[in-house]
């Protein structure tokens, strides 16, 4: 998604600019820019098309220097990926850098060009800085100027905006869309996020809702959505992962699923003992609310969706706790009927999820019991706004296809069931075994993470498909959802994921020889069923591809490859069976030659709705 960089220093800050838009490019984007206010006050503007390398070479033939400046990497909402399109739009002598959307920019655009401003983009953003220029037209400054437009908008915002008739300041807003202020010495900096600014601060003020902030060399001002001066608190990031950093892996993708032993390892530490779920594992309040909670709405998107659905049979089966999932894209826009006593969940990586967000601050009108969140990133909104939270410790995950961000939702998911089930009557034997299992899932995970030979040799099957049905039943069978996401997501092939006793009813049509089917088969109760789906794909030529452990009894046959994994505690399965098919998909995209890290438009942390 598009990020912001924003500095103001006695220094270039150019290559502060670059290198905090180089940082933000495993977000996903289409196109970049920088603006620069030079030492005789004139805006210098570069913008590309293409990578942040592109913007460099167009440097290297135009440079640019200044000591105030504002960058942007665009993932195009409204208009096509281009030059023209790219951030920073400019309006006379002031220029700005958006992320989010305006919703009204329609009348807005009327409007402005009835006063007789031209536009040259085909986006939403241009015209926030044409209205920001109309209004300092009337004798304002420019963050009377930007408070006074930012009263105009609708929809998503986090701006950055700069006037080189100001050469000492700079100013930024957010509403819906994330912006921080980083915190230098007699320099400041702003970001769409603090990874931007990490080579150059570790203090960082989160902005609020409805801020905006004035910031010059020496200090910040942020005023609250009333206009009121406020003092917002900063906060000392400590060193984190250098997330730049891809080892001895060729794509972050393949380092992130590598990593997820000891993602998952510093996820249980600390919040489990010998037999038991530690009851601060939740934080304080979960004492106070885990009690009261009778019904659990989970709302979340995309692979954290699916994490969702995973919990959903864990709540039921080990908790007795009806819950229902839903993407966050939908239950924002429906009516929705809430009985008392239930607790609202909400699943994101970045924290920053604009439907789940959305999701979560309707949630607060609607007479939930309270909130929590399963999140990777601290300090986020998600994490900000929810009473309760859980992170998970994935570190900065840079690939788009969700990774271990997923497989630590599912432990810290697992974690959150088994509280609430321990509230709910489960037994101390029944939780003693779910704890030693989690004990062995970091070393587990190690010897699934070793089937890479294996799955590499069967990937080839799929490099020249067309689409391909993954199948899973029970608790499997999100799971199955998840492997034909990544499926999709990084080698482009169509893959659709179904209960496998569901086949019958539609998409056994679809079978033929030209079709690979996936199948999820952990030794559960419900593998003789899922055996009986498997013979009516064989009947029709479907080429079977089962993911199953020795115990589970299936043997390699003419149209049949069984990828034998480690037999595993049924609790673990389904956070164990998302590895293959992670693999799975990595090396289908390596033989096809697509972006793995950064695929074809998408993004990361989906910050726009
Ligand atoms: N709507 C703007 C910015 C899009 C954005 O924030 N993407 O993440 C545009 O299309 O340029």
């Amino acid at each position: 998604m598009c990020g912001i960089v924003g500095a103001l220093a006695q220094r270039n800050v150019n290559e502060i600019l670059l290198e905090g838009l180089r940082r933000l490019e495993y977000r996903g984007y289409d196109s970049a820019g920088v603006c620069l206010v030079d030492g005789d006050s004139q805006l210098q503007l570069r913008k590309s098309q293409g990578k942040v390398a592109d913007l460099e070479a167009r440097l290297a033939a135009a440079p640019a220097a200044g000591q105030l400046g504002i960058a942007h990497t665009r993932w195009a909402t409204h208009g096509a990926p281009s030059d023209r399109n790219a951030h920073p739009h400019v309006s006379g002598q002031i220029a700005l850098v958006h992320n989010g959307i305006i919703e009204n920019h329609q009348p807005l655009r009327a409007e402005l060009r009835d006063k007789g401003y031209q536009f040259t983009s085909d986006t939403d953003t241009e015209v926030v800085v044409h209205l920001i220029h109309s209004l300092a037209g009337d004798g304002r400054d420019l963050l009377a100027a930007v408070t006074a437009a930012t009263d105009r908008l609708e929809g998503a915002y986090a701006l950055g905006v700069i006037s080189a008739d100001e050469p000492e300041t700079l100013v930024c807003a957010r509403s819906g869309s994330p912006l921080v202020v980083g915190v230098g010495i007699e320099e400041n900096f702003i970001a769409s996020d603090p990874m931007a600014l990490r080579q150059v601060t570790d203090r960082f003020i989160f902005l609020e809702e409805g801020d905006v902030a004035e910031i010059s060399r020496a200090g910040i001002t942020v005023r609250d959505k009333q206009g009121e001066e406020v003092s917002r608190p900063v906060h000392k990031l400590d060193g984190g992962h250098d997330a730049a950093d891809k080892g001895r892996y060729r794509h972050y993708m393949q380092k992130e699923i590598f990593e997820q032993p000891a993602v998952v390892e510093a996820t249980l530490a600390g919040r489990i003992g010998d037999k038991s779920v530690l009851s601060e594992a939740l934080g304080a309040r979960a004492h106070e609310i885990l009690p009261e909670v009778q019904q659990v709405q989970i709302v979340a998107c995309g692979t954290s969706y699916h994490a969702g659905l995973v919990a959903r049979y864990w709540l039921e089966d080990w908790a007795g706790i009806p819950c229902s999932v839903e993407v966050a894209s939908e239950i924002r826009y429906r009516k929705t009927a809430v009985r008392p006593g239930t607790l609202f969940v909400t699943i994101s990586q970045s924290g920053e999820t604009a439907d789940t967000l959305a999701a979560l601050r309707q949630a607060k009108e609607l007479g939930y019991l309270a909130s929590m969140t399963i999140c990777n990133v601290p300090n986020s909104s998600l994490v900000r706004e929810s009473e309760l939270s859980l992170m998970t410790e994935a570190g900065p995950e840079i690939g788009v296809a969700s990774t271990k961000a997923f497989t630590t939702q599912l432990v810290a998911l697992q974690l959150f069931c088994i509280a609430l089930a321990k509230v709910n009557g489960l037994s101390t034997e029944r939780e003693a075994e779910l704890v030693k299992a989690l004990h062995q899932l970091p070393q587990l995970m190690e010897q699934f993470t070793g089937l890479d030979q294996l799955v590499q040799d069967t990937s080839e099957a799929f490099a020249e498909k067309h689409h391909a049905l993954f199948l899973g039943r029970g608790v499997e069978y999100p799971i199955a959802l998840e492997g034909a996401l990544k499926l999709k997501e990084i080698s482009y092939i169509h893959a659709e994921a179904y209960p496998a006793g569901e086949l019958k009813h539609g998409p056994l049509a679809l079978v033929d020889a030209d079709m690979p089917v996936v199948v999820v088969a952990p030794n559960d109760e419900l593998l003789e069923k899922l055996k009986s789906n498997l013979q009516e794909v064989r009947a029709r030529g479907g080429q079977l591809f089962v993911f199953a452990s020795p115990q589970a009894g299936f043997t390699s046959e003419p149209g049949v490859t069984v990828v034998e994994v480690p037999d595993a505690p049924e609790s673990l399965a389904p956070i164990l069976y998302t590895v293959p098919l992670q693999l799975l998909s990595y090396h289908v995209a390596l033989l096809k030659g697509t972006d793995v890290d950064q695929p074809r438009n998408l993004a990361k942390s989906v910050t726009v709705e």
